[in-house]
């Protein structure tokens, strides 16, 4: 089983800046969370970050035909993008996504999404451990 995770613009600053918000984790220790879960599920992981939304868009159209599934924090791009909400309908791969914080709990341009609709579901504001518990959740969703 083959999972894509994805991360939307200003992610890479994670755990450097603003930890009041979200904390002190990087975004490099989340990817060694995940993987570690990865192996312990049998999952081949592929994990990354970008600050464009059309390399997102990019990375999504090319999961087609290759990825099982994929975990997406698409960051401020989940308030903005109707690219990325159309490529994550357009591959039909079962999606979840993350946010880190709690927001619903944050302004009000931040209680909608764009992409909610066309994903699985969604892990909003259990911190960054949402990231594994998504991976748990598609795993268990694709093994059926
Ligand atoms: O809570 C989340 O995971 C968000 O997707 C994070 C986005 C924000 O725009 C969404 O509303 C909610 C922001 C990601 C930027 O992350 C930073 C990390 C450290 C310092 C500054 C930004």
């Amino acid at each position: 089983m083959k999972i894509l995770v994805l991360n939307g613009p200003n992610l890479n600053l994670l755990g450097k800046r603003e930890p009041g918000v979200y904390g002190h984790t990087t975004l490099a220790d989340v990817e060694a969370q995940v993987r570690g879960v990865a192996q312990e599920l049998g999952v081949d992981l592929e994990f990354r970050q970008s600050n464009h939304e059309g390399e997102l868009v990019t990375w999504i159209q090319e999961a087609m035909g290759v990825m099982d599934g994929i975990v997406i924090n698409p960051a401020a791009y989940t308030h903005t993008s109707v690219a990325l909400r159309d490529a994550i309908s357009a591959v039909q791969i079962p999606t979840i996504e993350v946010h880190i914080s709690n927001v619903h709990a944050r302004e009000d341009f931040r209680h909608h999404s764009y992409t909610a609709a066309v994903t699985l579901g969604q892990v909003v504001g259990l911190g960054t451990n949402g990231y594994e518990w998504a991976l748990r959740a598609l795993h268990r969703h694709l093994a059926g």
